[in-house]
């Protein structure tokens, strides 16, 4: 079963489905007897385009489907599709009351099929009319992308974990649709506030409603150290013992952490980890003393400088850390990219960051892993295949955009984080509660209305990767947080990554958006209710 994370609105669930004429006596799908089909309702499936990220090509026409107590899931006789079969199932069942027995298979209902398409490795198609709705793609993750949208072509009251009435209608026609982007990231930050396993599975739930398929987890930082490394214990059992603020922190054991790659893996998102290095270090540095060029530990820091401190670039037992904990942290990490940070190191000398950094990226690759830096990675020379993160501002100067560029031009692939668009932790505004402002205010329509093709002068567009939308944790210490930040920005970037610039348009974009607002309602996401988007009234 998905974790569900909310408080229960059983009373409410209770009225409408009495007022909708259905006994809810035996509704539970595991009780057998299902709910009766309730009468068709007078009401509209939702349209085909009617979802976020917008989907590549849409031929919207023909009868809906409507999903009822007879319904079954039926998958190829494959242990991924049927996984993705029994997640579908686990989301529709609650809500609807049905059994929807998976099943191998063809025949009517909701199928799930792998097949020869055209459209790549996470692109699926979408076919419903009277006797089912059919995803067909070449790979379980463009059946779990498919499953997504089915998912948004449905009420939103589906997401309730008690019965509701129905209708359960699927607009007929035929979606087409595939990435824009191979990257399409959110990062957390559990290094300045921790957040439990739990905590995490519930954003990756989150992500992968928008079909976001990197999950970079901010895994060290001053504040805290927040993985268990078996050849420098005192890492996680020191470095990770508080955060910002002095609380008490915390940190993944190595199990923990293979259940975080396993749940955000079963949600189709690889986890990018980062140990952030040569700076951001002081929780690194706190425990172990021989890290220091003066031999001396600093004390644990809670607050929220930066680039205070940094690595010992000239001493060896720095480069024995640095093997064993990217050693580590790769035989942990089934994904392609390891994040070696690289950002703010203001009390690293340029010539010691070079030097430090051409030592770092070797042994990335020595582990089988390909380097991810902030962009400040390309002052130094960044390793063959590495990707840079740019986090820079309208206002960052020419030189340092010019320098991503040139790095860009030589081959050097982009993610794009730009933090005056899409850093989830800039306020809204300046009456909302949460959040810094460094970057200025970012409301709704600012982080999404920009387009990563173009965005960055004199890079290539072929050199652009994909988007990623970090979350540093400063200000936001529990899920509520989270949401607040994330909800309603996060959908935005996600659709920046996957749609084609060609659906690119705030004015229809704000209205998708808003249907959103009921669907998070009902999956208990507290989210900010800006004024930039029409919700429906509540
Ligand atoms: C900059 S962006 C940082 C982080 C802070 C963040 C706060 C980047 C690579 N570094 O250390 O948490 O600003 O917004």
């Amino acid at each position: 079963m998905r974790p569900r994370h909310r408080t229960p609105r059983l009373l409410g669930s209770l009225l409408l489905v009495a007022a909708a004429g259905i006994s809810v006596a035996g509704a539970a799908p595991v009780a057998g007897a299902a709910p009766a089909d309730p009468p068709a309702a007078a009401k509209a499936a939702t349209p085909l385009d009617r979802v976020v990220p917008a989907p590549a090509s849409v031929d919207a026409g023909g009868t809906p489907y409507r999903i009822t107590s007879g319904t079954r899931i039926r998958v190829d006789d494959s242990r991924e599709a049927r996984r993705v079969g029994e997640y579908l199932a686990d989301v529709l069942r609650p809500s609807t009351g049905y059994r929807l027995p998976v099943t191998s298979g063809g025949g009517a209902g909701i199928r799930l099929k792998l097949g020869a398409t055209s459209l790549g490795a996470e692109g699926y198609r979408l076919d419903s009319g009277k006797s089912g709705v059919t995803i067909t793609a070449k790979g379980p993750a463009g059946l779990f992308h498919g499953v997504q949208t089915l998912r948004q072509l449905l009420p939103a009251s589906v997401e309730e974990d008690s019965v509701q009435p129905g209708p359960w209608l699927v607009a007929g026609g035929t979606i087409e649709d595939q990435p824009r982007y191979g990257y399409r990231g959110a990062m957390l930050d559990v290094a300045r506030h921790f957040f439990t396993v739990d905590q995490v599975k519930r954003y990756i739930d989150q992500l992968a409603l928008y079909k976001v398929n990197k999950l970079h987890l901010h895994l060290s930082d001053d504040q805290g150290w927040r993985l268990a490394i078996d050849s420098w214990p005192r890492l996680a059992t020191y470095g990770g013992s508080t955060q910002v603020g002095g609380g008490p922190g915390g940190y993944y054991t190595k199990a923990d952490y293979k259940e975080i790659v396993r749940y955000a893996g079963s949600r189709h998102l690889e986890v990018v980890p980062e140990i952030d290095m040569p700076g951001h270090t002081n929780a690194a540095l706190a425990s172990y003393a021989e890290l220091n060029c003066d031999g001396v530990a600093p004390p644990l820091y809670t607050g929220t400088e930066v680039g205070f401190s940094s690595l010992c670039v000239s001493k060896d037992v720095t480069y024995d850390f640095v093997d064993d904990v990217i050693r580590e942290l790769a035989a942990l990490t089934p994904g392609k990219y390891l994040h070696i940070g690289g950002d703010e190191a203001h009390s690293t000398s340029h010539e010691d960051y070079v030097a430090f950094m051409d030592r770092v990226q070797p042994v990335v690759a020595k582990y089988g892993k390909t380097v991810v830096g902030w962009h400040q990675l390309t002052g130094a020379t960044p390793a063959k295949g590495a990707l840079a993160q740019y986090w820079g501002l309208d206002s960052t100067s020419a030189e340092e955009k010019e320098r991503v560029a040139a790095a860009a031009r030589n081959g050097t692939g982009l993610v794009l984080s730009p933090a005056d668009r899409v850093y989830l932790d800039m306020k809204y505004t300046k009456d909302t509660p949460l959040g810094l402002d460094w970057a200025g205010y970012v409301e709704v329509r600012r982080s999404y209305d920009w387009d990563p093709g173009n965005y960055l002068a004199g890079a290539p567009g072929s050199a652009v990767q994909g988007v990623e939308a970090p979350l540093w944790t400063e200000t936001v210490s529990t899920s509520a947080h989270i949401d607040y930040m994330a909800f309603p920005r996060l959908p935005g970037v996600a659709e920046l990554g996957w749609s084609p610039a060609s659906t690119h348009d705030w004015d229809a974009y704000k209205v998708r958006l808003a249907a959103q607002g009921p669907r998070w309602e009902a999956l208990g996401i507290g989210y900010y209710r800006s004024p930039q988007v029409p919700w429906p009234a509540e």
